[in-house]
């Protein structure tokens, strides 16, 4: 093999290993809603490329401030959707959009973007 081959090789087996990581080891990043002034539970959700947190914990049968920022121009996450709470908005460039959602019962409330390929869930406990 000369170095070409020995190069492609390599750059091969660790894109492998990128791409293994990514199916099997990644964990989206779980959080916690901090309940804030008046009792009420908030997260601030950063739009960009996905949901950070995407995985949020909240206490079922308590109201949830969610605050979405977008912060991307990128037309897939220009609008939020909240099929079981019957949501739906558009989220304007580095602005924050704010819902009050109540799950009722403990369970995996999921959002998504538009066309459905963003993806985000409340875990009510
Ligand atoms: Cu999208």
């Amino acid at each position: 093999m000369d170095s070409i081959q020995i190069l492609v090789n390599v750059t091969g087996f660790a894109l492998i290993g990128v791409i293994v990581w990514w199916f099997f080891f990644y964990k989206n990043e779980k959080t916690t809603a901090q309940t804030g002034a008046g009792g009420m539970q908030e997260v601030d959700i950063t739009v960009q490329g996905g949901y950070r947190p995407a995985e949020i914990v909240v206490q079922a049968g308590k109201p949830v401030r969610l605050k979405f920022t977008r912060k991307e121009s990128s037309s897939c996450s220009e609008e939020i959707v909240l099929p079981g709470f019957g949501k739906r908005a558009r989220l304007p460039e580095n602005q924050t959009v704010t819902f009050v959602v109540t799950p009722e019962t403990p369970g995996e409330y999921r959002f998504a973007c538009g066309m459905n390929m963003l993806h985000g869930k409340l875990i009510a406990r």
